[in-house]
């Protein structure tokens, strides 16, 4: 019961909420206050809750879908109606796309005036508006039904495939008042809220014969292997097995990238050469060329490549989106990989050294390149020389979190940045959305307290900027390390007419470090890797707000980084 309402006859909407969420672990609330939820955060953070307060709902809505998928409970984010709701709803709408379980609530105008479109306050008929863009929405008109809406809002959230919920809750609610007996005796405790799913045992075996028949196996690790927290069972099938691995890139450190068995060095001759491929929370999406393709060692787009797939997942409408899936294995990871596991039994096979000899050389060979690329010392920087004062620091503290956006600063990241334990890397997900870089590295520190390294372009800074005075605000221990390369991609484009800048440059030598200092966070240039890892140590270490601005060369960079075949080919020709 909220230590406000304890000992009184009547409760109200207000806290009713407070104690629903409460009553379900939810401890932490991210939002940004307004009519009619600025009581509401007052009445929380006295009542303990911690309530982080932003300066754009959108990234409040990206740190709550963070926190849904570093701690698979919903991540809860509060917003004001229409505009706020609209910020957040990005957010909503990208969790859900992520498979992160969070929940938006936002407060709505008086449902007769929205109804009859009479122009109220800020009026907007948010949960139609929400539905088609999460996994469930859902109104509450009651405050008996308060316990209820926030129970089916957490079940919808976190079982099954996990996504955004919509919870619309109106002004009108939080003010009702009913007695205090009634008002407990209506809240829920949500018990199992994502119950495990074991996969049909057949299924099981299915995958384990494809498996044994194949010469040249490989896994794939996806954000919903990170996500199930079914660390030690997946180590144990991979290293039991001798199958190769691959991760996707929030997959990373799932095992160490410095694992023996890692392809990642070898990504597209596995790709191209596996016989089967088994998905472990992987969508075969545009991030997997759609499972087709010369990626996949087929000789056209549409063409499907020499595999045949596992998958791995609890949606059983998964399976079949892309290519054909010869055998699912539906239920959660957990689960599924503790039956593989045991269906393996002993005598198990390795793949054939042919394979992993294969990969193996490949492997050194690109690792070997990349070390010489890596110990290059170019003035001004390129992404390389930065990234490996980067790739240094998380060797040394592996335990601190990632969080990466841009272009060639999230793709060189990702291939350069070893990861070495689970969960530590947050990026633009499916969507290769920027804008998330703030507010996850804001979830990041409050939900693990532990140093978080934000790499951002600084196209891809801008649009979560401003929160660097929330960083500052809660002391957060996070450093933003913005690569400034002048634009989107590379800094040199001309507007052709004169006159203009070109649509894709910023204000040259843009001194970034002085918005951390603004708010009384350090703020520090870098020109080269010494500057940087220096700076970079320091705020690691004290755990200060820092930003960084590293200065890249302004042409290192390529067009949309390692996605430049997805622009359309005829504006290609034209440019
Ligand atoms: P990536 O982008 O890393 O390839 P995706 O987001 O495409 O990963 O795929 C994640 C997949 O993981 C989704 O298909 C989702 O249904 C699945 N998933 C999420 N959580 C679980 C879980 N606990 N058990 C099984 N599958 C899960
Ligand atoms: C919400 C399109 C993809 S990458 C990018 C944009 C604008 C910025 C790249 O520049 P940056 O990185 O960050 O400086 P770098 O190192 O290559 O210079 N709006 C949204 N999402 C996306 N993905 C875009 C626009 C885009
Ligand atoms: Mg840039």
């Amino acid at each position: 019961m909220s230590t406000e309402t304890q000992g009184r006859d009547t409760t109200d909407g207000f806290h009713l909420v407070i104690d629903a969420l409460k009553l379900n672990d939810i401890q932490t609330i991210y939002a940004l206050p307004g009519i009619p939820i600025t009581d509401f955060l007052r009445m929380a953070q006295a009542d303990g809750m911690k309530v982080i307060s932003f300066r754009h709902e959108q990234h409040a809505g990206n740190a709550a879908a963070a926190a849904g998928f570093l701690t698979q409970k919903p991540g809860v984010c509060f917003t004001v109606s229409a505009p706020g709701f609209l910020n957040g709803l990005t957010a909503l709408a990208n969790a859900t796309t992520n498979c992160f379980p969070m929940i938006l609530i936002s407060g709505s105008s008086e449902r007769e005036i929205v109804d009859l479109q009479q122009g109220d306050y800020e009026e907007m008929d948010q949960l139609a508006i929400a539905k088609p863009l999460c996994k469930a929405a859902f109104r509450v008109l009651h405050a008996e039904d308060i316990g209820v809406g926030i129970a089916r809002a957490i079940r919808a959230a976190v079982s099954g495939r996990p996504g955004g919920v919509y919870l619309d809750l109106p002004a009108k609610l939080f003010a009702q008042e009913i007695a205090a007996d009634v008002g407990r005796k209506s809240l829920i405790k949500v018990v199992d809220p994502a119950p495990r799913q074991l996969p049909a045992p057949e299924s099981v075996q299915r995958a384990i014969d494809m498996l044994k028949g194949a010469k040249k196996p490989l896994v794939i690790l996806g954000k919903g292997a990170a996500y199930a927290q079914a660390d030690a069972a997946i180590r144990s099938f991979v290293e039991k097995s001798g199958i190769p691995y691959l991760p996707m890139s929030m997959a990373k450190g799932l095992l160490p990238d410095n694992h023996a068995q890692s392809a990642a060095a070898a990504r597209s001759y596995v790709l191209a050469e596996a016989d089967v491929v088994m998905l472990v929370g992987a969508r075969l999406n545009w991030l997997l060329s759609h499972g087709k393709g010369k990626t996949w060692g087929g000789s056209g787009s549409k063409d499907p490549g020499r595999q045949q797939f596992i998958q791995v997942d609890i949606s059983p409408t998964e399976a079949d989106s892309n290519v054909a899936i010869a055998a699912p294995v539906i239920g959660d990871i957990g689960s599924c990989i503790a039956a593989m596991n045991d269906a393996m039994g002993a005598g198990w096979q390795k793949p054939p050294a042919e394979w992993t000899g294969a990969i193996a050389e490949r492997k050194d060979k690109n690792l070997t390149k990349m070390a010489e690329t890596l110990a290059k010392n170019p003035s001004p920087m390129n992404f390389h020389s930065a990234l490996n004062v980067i790739r240094n620091a998380i060797k040394e503290r592996p335990d601190a979190m990632l969080v990466n956006e841009g272009a060639n600063t999230l793709d060189f990241a990702r291939s350069i940045v070893d990861m070495y334990e689970p969960r530590k890397r947050l990026d633009v997900g499916t969507w290769g959305i920027m804008g998330i870089g703030m507010g996850f590295a804001v979830a990041a520190a409050v939900e693990t307290g532990k140093p978080v390294i934000a790499v951002c372009g600084d196209s891809a800074f801008g649009f979560s900027g401003m929160e660097v005075e929330t960083i500052c605000r809660y002391n957060l221990p996070v450093c933003v390390v913005v690569f400034n390369n002048n634009g989107i991609y590379k800094g040199t484009d001309v507007n052709p007419r004169g006159g203009e800048a070109a649509p894709t440059v910023f204000v040259k030598d843009a001194k970034y470090e002085m918005l951390m200092q603004a708010f009384g966070g350090a703020g520090v240039r870098a020109d080269t890797p010494e500057q940087l890892k220096k700076a970079l140590d320091e705020a690691v270490s004290t755990g200060r707000p820092t930003l960084i601005n590293a200065i890249i060369d302004e042409t290192a960079g390529t067009e949309s980084g390692r996605i430049t075949s997805l622009n359309p080919a005829a504006a290609k020709k034209k440019a």
